[in-house]
């Protein structure tokens, strides 16, 4: 669907934005209108969005409403599965926040990656606006090209996986537009991430349940939602996850090269110090210094405050079957938080 209008310039700085984009490391690059996205209000009201969620759901997918002067809309999708994610972390937290690659911090590998495109664009002349979380990335993606859903719903990059995350830029530049990748390229009639979901989330294929979403509970709901008491049905199925989960990302056989041990070439240093100082006490009790130097560099995403960890780690030893975390929970009855006095009196009563 490449426009016969496309100017030699379009496509000359086409060609330099992807060979940007592969030599700061991104696996993927691709260009579409700044047409509205389709299927995604219907999708985000067919899975009954709390409020919030459908108005931000339903702005963003009008790019034009978030960058009036954007003609084009470059889609750029990271692998961060050559990461050395350590075994200590990945039970707990989600490989997304492990990667430092969502909304990265300043200083990080990936932040000075961003600087290095944003720089090259205005180097370019080309004025633009990052997506900001507003921009419907994986819709958005799949229009440029860049991915094709999987039925978790997750974006999958071909030969990749779907251990990517996205970032888009509505620029001002006409760029050719890629052509739309097919929409869902899962083994005919898998479902082994259904089946994979700890919480029953996934209820079928591209039919997620957000309130039940283990990231909903331990992240999302102490700002919106139910707010800091997890209510103590879903409690059992969280597990020991902290943090996010990865578990029908973990199942799927289109993500078993990406998981692959021997895949995972790059180690990253921030993970490797946090990885030995890491441990379920240590999140409960959250000792002087340990939320800004081993929580705050990878979970900073949703949560700002300490004691909602503290609650979250309560939940975890409740869950692990481990007797020898009861100590360590009666510590914490005098907690002056409620939700961590509540959870850790809850998990003393699990593993009693
Ligand atoms: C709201 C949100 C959430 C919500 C709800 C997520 C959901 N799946 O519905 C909550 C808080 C629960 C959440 C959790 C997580 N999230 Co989130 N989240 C978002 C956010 C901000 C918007 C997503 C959204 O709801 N869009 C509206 C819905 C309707 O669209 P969609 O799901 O994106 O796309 C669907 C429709 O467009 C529809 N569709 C469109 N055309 C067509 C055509 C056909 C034929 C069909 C069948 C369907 C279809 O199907 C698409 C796929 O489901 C995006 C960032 C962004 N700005 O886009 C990140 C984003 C989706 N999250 C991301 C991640 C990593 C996570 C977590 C995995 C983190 C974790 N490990 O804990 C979890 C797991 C969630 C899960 N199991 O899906 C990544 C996903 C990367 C990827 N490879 O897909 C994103 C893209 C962030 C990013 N920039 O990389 N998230």
């Amino acid at each position: 669907m490449v426009s016969g209008k496309m100017t030699t310039g379009s496509r000359a700085l086409a060609e330099r934005v992807r060979a940007k984009a592969a030599e700061l490391g991104f696996c993927k690059c691709g260009f579409t209108t700044m047409d509205d996205l389709p299927r995604v209000s219907e999708e985000a009201s067919r899975r009954r969005y709390p409020d919030f969620f459908q108005q931000m759901v339903e702005r963003g997918s009008h790019p034009r409403e978030l960058y009036p002067a954007g003609r084009s809309i470059i889609v750029l999708a990271y692998d961060f599965s050559r990461i050395r994610f350590p075994e200590k972390l990945t039970p707990h937290i989600a490989r997304t926040y492990l990667s430092r690659t969502y909304f990265p911090l300043a200083g990080s590998p990936m932040r000075d990656r961003l600087d290095a495109f944003e720089a090259f664009l205005e180097e370019e002349g080309i004025a633009f606006e990052p997506d900001r979380n507003a921009l419907m990335m994986r819709p958005a993606a799949l229009r440029a090209g860049v991915i094709t859903f999987g039925r978790n719903n997750f974006a999958y990059v071909d030969g990749v996986g779907s251990l990517v995350t996205l970032y888009g830029y509505l620029v001002d530049a006409e760029l050719p537009p890629d052509e739309p990748s097919p929409d869902c390229a899962c083994p005919p009639g898998c479902h082994t991430c259904i089946d994979a979901c700890p919480t029953g989330a996934l209820k079928a294929a591209f039919d997620l349940d957000l309130e039940k979403c283990i990231l909903w509970d331990n992240a999302i709901c102490p700002r919106r939602g139910t707010g800091p008491e997890i209510p103590e049905e879903r409690r059992d199925p969280i597990g020991e996850h902290v943090h996010g989960c990865d578990a029908c990302q973990e199942a799927c056989p289109r993500n078993q090269t990406a998981l692959d041990p021997a895949h995972a070439t790059e180690t990253d240093p921030v993970l490797e110090r946090i990885a030995l100082e890491f441990s379920l006490e240590s999140l409960l009790h959250m000792p002087d210094g340990f939320y800004d130097e081993c929580v705050q560099p990878i979970m900073y995403n949703y949560v700002r405050d300490p004691a909602v960890f503290q609650r979250n780690a309560a939940v975890a030893m409740g869950n692990s079957g481990d007797p020898r975390y009861i100590p360590h929970l009666e510590s914490e009855l005098d907690n002056p938080d409620d939700a961590v006095r509540s959870h850790a009196r809850w998990a003393i009563g699990r593993l009693s």
